[in-house]
């Protein structure tokens, strides 16, 4: 293949209208602090993800750490270790105490019939993640936290746009975080969102993000900062204008994938899911190497080879990462440690060309033997 392809490419504005939104910041020298560009893509978000409340931040992984440092929480919390690592980080960086689930084979979302066997006293949280788009069980994790009085903060990163029974996947659980970085469906630049139902954890992110500040003269809380800019509200504001011939064309470039990857025994592909209206975020495949007769390394190797870089989202789990010196036992979780051994992210952007996705599916099947 004569060019590179990464396994993503950030979808970008035209350049003109770019410079048309950023052009009033050199009249009103208004360059950050919530200023009107802020105020207005917060105001389009609430409307096209159809939520109760949003608040913007600097990235996904303000809005995870925050969220949970503004509900107070304190003890154990229950995630899973499948996922970016921040999710486990923003856990660990509250000093709180991450007990890793398993996910499901089918979905990779967390698995809902183990949770409540981890459930102790101490329990305080659950942290779902909706990996590469794919909601989680909702209506079970709901119910398991009523029953053990837990709160729920959906890790939703990867699902800018996502609809669950026709509602906006924000609007599930307490609380759900949303990243807004280059590499994802909607882009701000860096950027980040909490949805939520209450209107006192609304006031309490709006000062976390602002050093605590309650007016001028009042500082009631140990905040950091957080806060958007305006240029990256502005991109986000263009961004916004495109975003559903962006999830149109990612999905034309998936339905291309699955066409020519459907079906041969060892390659297993993400599923459609009922009742959600997708994003197309990710396309990640599970490589068999028992019935494929390649590994997933041989593959990823070879896709190499010929200028293609494939992900493993998301491997190493995360409790196994070094910063955590051996603390956590990956062997626990059992499926999400199997699937991280054998999956691989394949590229997927708006603008990538159907011949190569056809080249990147050649050699792909090539591996099969
Ligand atoms: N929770 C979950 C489940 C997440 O996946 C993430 C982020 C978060 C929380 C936290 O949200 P943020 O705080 O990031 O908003 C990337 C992203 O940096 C990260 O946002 C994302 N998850 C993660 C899954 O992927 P890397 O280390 O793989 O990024 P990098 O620099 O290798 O970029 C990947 C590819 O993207 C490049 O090969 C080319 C393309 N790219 C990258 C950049 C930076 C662009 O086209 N433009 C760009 O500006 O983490």
């Amino acid at each position: 293949m004569s060019h590179k392809i990464l396994v993503t490419r950030s979808s970008m504005p035209d350049i003109d209208e770019y410079i048309e939104e950023i052009k009033d910041i050199w009249d009103t020298h208004w360059l950050t602090n919530m200023g009107t560009k802020h105020k207005r893509l917060q105001a389009e978000l609430k409307n096209y993800l159809d939520v109760e409340n949003i608040d913007l931040l600097t990235n996904g992984h303000m809005a995870l750490e925050l969220s949970i440092q503004a509900l107070k929480l304190q003890g154990e919390v229950i995630t899973t270790p499948f996922t970016f690592a921040s999710t486990t980080h923003a856990i660990v960086r509250n000093n709180l105490e991450p007990v890793f689930c398993d996910i499901n084979p089918i979905d990779f979302t967390i698995d809902v019939t183990k949770i409540e066997s981890l459930i102790t006293d101490k329990t305080c949280a659950i942290v779902p993640v909706h990996v590469y788009g794919n909601v989680c069980n909702v209506e079970e994790i709901a119910r398991i936290a009523k029953k053990y009085g837990l709160k729920i903060i959906y890790d939703a990163a990867h699902t800018f746009g996502v609809r669950y029974k026709k509602k906006g996947i924000g609007s599930y659980g307490d609380v759900s975080c949303f990243s807004f970085h280059a590499t994802k469906v909607f882009n701000t630049i860096e950027g980040g969102a909490v949805c939520f139902k209450d209107n006192d954890f609304g006031l309490n992110i709006y000062r976390l993000k602002n050093f605590g500040i309650r007016d001028q003269e009042t500082v009631d809380s140990i905040g950091t900062n957080a806060k958007m800019n305006e240029f990256c509200a502005a991109m986000g504001l263009c961004n916004l204008h495109s975003i559903n011939i962006e999830i149109a064309k990612r999905k034309a470039v998936t339905e291309r994938y699955r066409r020519q990857l459907s079906g041969f025994d060892g390659i297993q592909l993400n599923p459609a899911q009922k009742d959600v209206q997708q994003n197309y975020a990710y396309f990640p495949i599970v490589i068999n190497e028992e019935v494929f007769g390649s590994t997933r390394n041989d593959v990823f190797r070879k896709l190499a080879e010929n200028g293609i870089g494939a992900r493993k989202y998301f491997y190493p789990l995360t409790n196994s990462f070094d910063c955590f010196h051996g603390k956590y036992t990956p062997y626990l979780t059992p499926i999400a440690l199997q699937i991280s051994e054998r999956v691989l992210t394949l590229p997927l952007y708006a603008d990538l060309a159907f011949g190569d996705v056809d080249k990147i599916c050649e050699v792909i099947l090539s591996c099969k033997k």
